[in-house]
């Protein structure tokens, strides 16, 4: 399956950054398991791509309305326990893949991104919002819980507290209230929000991109790891660099007081 040949996802490329839109208008952008797997496919083929041909990826919603309502709850509706455990896995497997692609992934998050849409939010490495973006992991009041993610990735990006105020209570924000809590990075109208994220993007692909990887994988250490371990890997994710032509131009263009020219190796 190529990038032109989804029906539920809309991929573009601009030069080497990519956006890719969440496309089910019908219902409000909803994940069922067709957009899972459509996004497991394009995660997959960004993946695959040389640094000259991809160097950000963007992660928004078709429309103003919504990034994405959720996973789709006709379709939860119908699952038994095994069928249950199988969406989540595969959910939670999607967007661990996704969390780990090598280049940096900002949510452009420009409407309702509730459920497993916050929770595709959260697997993201940042996120900027629209100033109608509301967030929330609504689960409960349906009397299921986060299951893609949520409950792991939300604790850790606003601290365990608010996480369970928020999953508890399954209670609704605003971009302003998420703002706050460090859940979302900037907020944007609605008609810049693209654009800034693009900004970001092309002002981060402007740096050396292995230099960037390797921080990225450096701050997710941090996560999974304890102290000790996770500064051990960093020193060898640093050292790793000292062998790349970027990291000689990087440190001669600055002695030769001029841009350096980064080409990914
Ligand atoms: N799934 C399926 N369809 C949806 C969803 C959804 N999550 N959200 C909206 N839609 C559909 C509506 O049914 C409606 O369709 P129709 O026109 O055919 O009736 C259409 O989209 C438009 O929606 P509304 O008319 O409801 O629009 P409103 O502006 O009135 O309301 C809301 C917008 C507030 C976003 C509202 O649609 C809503 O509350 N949606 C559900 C939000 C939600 O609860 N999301 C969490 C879902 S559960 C989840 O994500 C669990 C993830 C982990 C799964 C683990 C698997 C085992």
């Amino acid at each position: 399956m190529g990038f032109g040949e989804f029906s539920t996802i809309a991929v573009e490329s601009i030069g080497p950054l990519w956006v890719l839109r969440i496309h089910r208008p019908e219902a409000l952008n909803a994940l069922n398991s067709i957009v899972l797997n459509e996004l497991g496919v394009a995660i997959r083929l960004v993946s695959e791509m040389d640094t000259e041909h991809a160097q950000g990826l963007i992660i928004t919603g078709a429309g103003d309305k919504a990034f994405v309502a959720g996973a789709d709850i006709k379709e939860l509706a119908k699952l038994n326990r095994t069928e249950a455990e199988k969406f989540a896995r595969r959910g939670q497997a999607v967007f661990h893949e996704l969390s780990l692609l090598k280049l940096p992934v900002i949510a452009a998050v420009n409407g309702f991104a509730l459920g497993g849409g916050c929770e595709l939010a959260l697997a993201c490495d940042f996120i900027y919002a629209s100033e109608n973006a509301k967030f929330g992991l609504p689960e409960v009041s349906l009397g299921v819980i986060p299951g893609f993610g949520g409950t792991v990735r939300l604790s850790r990006a606003v601290g365990i507290r608010k996480a369970r105020e928020l999953i508890f209570s399954g209670e609704i924000i605003s971009a302003a209230e998420a703002l706050q809590m460090g859940l979302v990075n900037r907020v944007f109208p609605q008609g810049e929000l693209l654009k800034a994220a693009l900004d970001k993007m092309t002002v981060i692909a402007s740096r050396a991109p292995r230099a960037v990887d390797l921080a990225k994988k450096s701050i997710l250490n941090a996560w999974d790891l304890g102290i000790e371990e996770a500064q051990h890997m960093e020193a060898e994710n640093f050292s790793e660099l000292f062998d790349l032509a970027d990291t000689r131009e990087g440190l001669s263009a600055f002695f030769g007081k001029r841009k350096p020219v980064f080409r990914g190796i």
